[in-house]
């Protein structure tokens, strides 16, 4: 019987290196704006979203339930776009609603139909690719908190009428307490054509690791396949997945991840030459990477499965009873994040493996932010994040801590978690960072960390919000916070200042924020610790802050200016 780890209902709070390029622009998991204080203090800017309800009509005549018309908008996956300024007041207020609710076109999605044809320019390699008979069956287990009706529709879907029918055991909905009409009587009634499709109902909001694991308890296929609300399944997506489960069920598989466009809904197939793998950084983001050297020179194929340090989070396959013998996810983790990382470091600390399947295709909307409600009162995904280092990290913890400035709050109880990992004999965090990550720029390396203040007069600290999407940027100075985050700065041994995967470059005009490239030239300073000085090796100038203290300038080099004088907060001498 299925004796899988269900959720107990942590209901403590009220609702509410060596270089790899970070591959950017590429749709990656945004962290929800909501519930991520910058500033590391929880609730502030936790204020949840106004959404509108809106009320629900079911029009069974409307041409999205119909299928097959090659006219219709966003067939083949093509964009689908909406003219706002062309919409009379009252459509251009549920085009509006529609974003607000979702964070992405609604609107778009409504005219699109729910049986839509995907590209078909798909990789040739794949469609000649063979795969064994009698592959295992799977659930395909869909976890939900207000989704929009035609998108959750749509994945469904893409699931029931691509997957062949005797390798789907079930699709489970696990309505996460929803409040949204369309997803009560309206989903049952529409679901009850489908003998395979079970809504499950949760009895409170337990957020998507709970609910996951809620859904895996009722699950009867031999492998458990996990999609986000949001997601298109490609012709063939399942049989590369099962294939390798079926070779070893220690094998843990990630289809592709095309992004569907939050706006358009144009599907983007991504081919598998630019497969990525998943990394993370230090303060326990997840993060795309080119596939490394060492992996690359190995691979016969661009379509052979490829492993991958970490997951994405959303979209997988596992065997069921390998699943529950890793102890699943950590039912003490609230709502949303950190879990992909806990079972990531898992798979491969614990004797697994984890790949991307470059044959497997699912399309996912990613967004900008995040749009439902979070818990008030406590920033939920640093104490999912604080409990994963707690249980995981081992000494390595400490590198996320001085990333959250020490500032790690209440976890619970890790007691069980921690036995979980004894009783399964695992492997250190190191074996891990050694074996399975080695290009991981690890913090401990460095010169010098922490924050880098201006001893001039008013004297300012280095800081840069780096965000992912964004190549450049320039370096800024701000009031010293002391709370880590965006003021964070290591400087490695081969002298570049930088977070995870940004440095701090100089060209000649500002200095700026670029990808470490790790070839020193633009990125190479040299910091005496003694003077302060920050000096740009190739122009032989000083960093400097202005006297008042609004910009930064490269100068020449004088000992006797204040302005030029740095202190980074730690410092370790050889
Ligand atoms: C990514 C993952 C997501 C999850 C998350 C970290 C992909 C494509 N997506 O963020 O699956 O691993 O990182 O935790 O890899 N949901 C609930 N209850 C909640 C909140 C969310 O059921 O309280 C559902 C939601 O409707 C959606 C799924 O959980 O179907 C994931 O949430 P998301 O789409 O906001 O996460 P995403 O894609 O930004
Ligand atoms: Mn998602």
């Amino acid at each position: 019987e299925n004796n899988l780890n269900v959720g107990n209902g942590d209901a403590d709070v009220a609702i509410k290196k060596k270089e790899i390029p970070i591959v950017q622009g590429f749709g990656e998991p945004l962290k929800p704006e909501e519930a991520e204080p910058k500033d590391g203090h929880a609730g502030e800017k936790d204020k949840p979203p106004v959404l509108v309800k809106p009320s629900f009509v079911f029009d069974s005549d409307s041409p999205i339930y119909k299928k097959g018309d090659s006219n219709q908008e966003g067939e083949a996956g093509k964009a689908v776009k909406v003219d706002k300024d062309k919409l009379s007041p009252e459509e251009k207020k549920k085009y509006d609603q529609g974003f607000t609710n979702n964070a992405f076109n609604q609107y778009a999605s409504d005219l699109i139909s729910i049986h839509r044809s995907l590209p078909s320019n798909v990789d040739e390699e794949c469609k000649s690719e063979k795969y064994q008979s009698d592959l295992p069956d799977t659930s395909v287990i869909v976890c939900f908190h207000n989704e929009a009706w035609s998108v959750l529709l749509r994945t469904v879907h893409s699931v029931i009428e691509r997957t062949p029918d005797s390798l789907l055991k079930e699709v489970i909905l696990v309505d996460d307490f929803s409040d949204m009409e369309h997803t009560k009587k309206p989903l049952d009634d529409y679901m009850s054509q489908f003998p395979k499709v079970r809504v499950l109902r949760m009895e409170k909001r337990e957020g998507l690791i709970r609910a996951r694991l809620r859904g895996a308890a009722i699950a009867k296929g031999s492998v458990l396949t996990y999609l986000d609300s949001h997601c298109e399944c490609m012709e063939g997506w399942i049989e590369p997945l099962l294939d390798r489960i079926k070779r070893d069920p220690t094998t843990v598989v990630c289809p592709v991840i095309d992004v569907i466009d939050d706006n358009t809904f144009e599907y983007h197939y991504s081919k598998a030459y630019f497969t990525n793998v998943g990394g993370f950084d230090w303060s326990l983001q997840f993060n795309w990477h080119a596939i490394p050297e060492r992996d690359r020179k190995n691979r016969k194929r661009a379509i052979d499965p490829v492993r991958s340090p970490t997951m994405a989070g959303g979209l997988f396959s596992i065997d069921r009873a390998y699943f529950e013998k890793l102890g699943t996810y950590d039912p003490g983790f609230d709502i949303w994040g950190g879990e992909n990382l806990e079972l990531s470091f898992k798979i491969w600390m614990c004797g697994g493996t984890l790949e991307i399947v470059p044959c497997s295709h699912v399309g996912h909307i990613f967004r900008k932010r995040s749009p439902y409600k979070w818990r008030t009162g406590v920033n939920v995904l640093k104490k999912n994040s604080v409990r994963l280092a707690e249980v995981w990290l081992d000494e390595y913890k400490e590198y996320y801590y001085e990333r959250i400035n020490n500032q790690i709050g209440d976890f619970g109880d890790v007691s069980l978690r921690k036995k979980l990992r004894e009783n399964l004999q695992c492997k250190s965090f190191k074996w891990y960072l050694d074996n399975i990550f080695p290009e991981l720029f690890v913090p401990g390396e460095s010169i010098a960390k922490g924050e880098v203040r201006n001893l001039g007069q008013g004297g300012k600290c280095l800081d840069a919000q780096i965000q992912r999407r964004q190549k450049t940027k320039s370096l800024s100075l701000y009031p010293c916070h002391g709370q880590g985050g965006n003021q964070y700065w290591m400087l490695s041994k081969d002298g570049e200042i930088r977070r995870d995967e940004s440095c701090v470059d100089y060209a000649g005009q500002d200095v700026m924020i670029f990808g470490c490239h790790g070839m020193k030239g633009n990125q190479e300073w040299k910091y005496d610790h003694q003077t302060g000085r920050l000096l740009h090796s190739v122009t032989n100038k000083c960093l400097e802050m202005s006297k008042d203290g609004a910009k930064l300038l490269m100068h020449v080099c004088d000992s006797s200016n204040k302005y030029q004088q740095w202190r980074f907060k730690e410092y370790n001498e050889e």
